[in-house]
């Protein structure tokens, strides 16, 4: 992650990364060990991980008398880095086109993050194709194309109502046929505690197998980062759903408390992709375990 990005990510999780800055310049003594604790389960750490990290903490304040405040702060982010030990940059498959779907709750940034990849590999010179699969709200299809026109792709749309699944499946086409490295599917927002739902998502990863063989390569989950410890549960069944491949953490700019997605990456083991951080197409950057547990627990990377 750049510096720029950096400091975005930093200022996001202010509301976590300012106490333990705090706590961590303070003697690790009982009360500072309980606060520590306090504090990681709050920033929806997931108990499991938060107890590693004060234990860590606690021995690096014990057994390292010369580097006393870094120690502690050190050995948190190391913990934190541990459990995130699957995720980081993600190496597209050698094969093209290659077929990315984006499914998760209404309003996470599914349709901002479609805008983003694609600005992301528009730039590179690589030829972008997305697919408009939310039929489900009028407006969709609209905000797709107007991303598309802004980032330079193709855009594949049906009218209001369509077939998502046949959205895909004519996206995937024509990315085929005209020579696409990515086809970007954005799914309309779903409950993950509607069961039809869920099944139109199963249609569609089933009829874009049937459009290019071994289609979507990628089912990543879209999650809302300031939503904290709700998007476990939500991480979980779409995950029983379709098996997802990747997750991306977005509106980590804004009020996050930052900790859940080590928790959704520890109790599911799928790894994190990219964040993003903020609202325009160039907000978006590949996930940096290593930035991302340090800044978190307030240490320079
Ligand atoms: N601050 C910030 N806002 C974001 C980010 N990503 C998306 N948003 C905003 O979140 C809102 C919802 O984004 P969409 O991309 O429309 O979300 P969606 O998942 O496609 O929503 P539905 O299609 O309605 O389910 C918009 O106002 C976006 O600008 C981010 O990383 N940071
Ligand atoms: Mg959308």
């Amino acid at each position: 992650m750049s510096g720029g990005f950096f400091e975005k990510l930093k200022a996001g999780l202010n509301r976590t990364t300012a106490a333990l800055t705090n706590l961590f310049a303070r003697p690790m003594d009982e009360a500072s060990v309980e606060k520590l604790r306090e504090l990681l389960i709050a920033g929806d750490f997931g108990v499991t991980t938060s107890e590693e990290a004060v234990q860590a903490a606690k021995n690096a304040w014990k057994n390292n008398a010369e580097l006393r405040q870094a120690g502690p702060a050190e050995a948190a982010a190391q913990v934190i880095e541990n459990v995130l030990v699957n995720c980081g940059e993600w190496n597209p498959p050698s094969q093209k086109p290659a077929v990315i779907m984006l499914l998760g709750i209404n309003g996470a940034g599914k349709t901002t993050t479609a805008a983003k990849l694609v600005a992301r590999w528009q730039k590179k010179g690589q030829r972008c194709i997305l697919g408009a699969c939310d039929t489900f709200r009028a407006a969709a299809s609209e905000q797709l194309t107007s991303w598309a026109e802004k980032t330079g792709a193709e855009i594949v749309s049906g009218a209001a109502g369509a077939d998502p699944a046949a959205i895909a499946f004519d996206a995937i086409k024509a990315g085929v046929a005209r020579g696409a490295d990515y086809i970007i599917l954005d799914t309309a927002g779903r409950l993950h505690t509607k069961a039809h739902l869920l099944e139109e998502l199963r249609k569609i990863v089933r009829v874009t197998d049937k459009a290019l063989t071994g289609a979507p390569h990628e089912k990543w989950l879209v999650v809302d980062g300031s939503l904290g410890a709700n998007s476990i549960e939500q991480a979980k069944v779409f995950h029983e759903a379709v098996q997802l491949t990747g997750i991306i953490v977005t509106k980590l700019d804004g009020s996050a408390k930052g900790g859940a997605l080590v928790a959704i990456v520890r109790e599911l083991g799928i790894p994190v992709r990219f964040i993003g951080l903020g609202e325009t197409s160039e907000d978006l950057v590949p996930f940096d375990k290593k930035a991302y547990a340090r800044s978190v627990v307030g240490l320079e990377v």
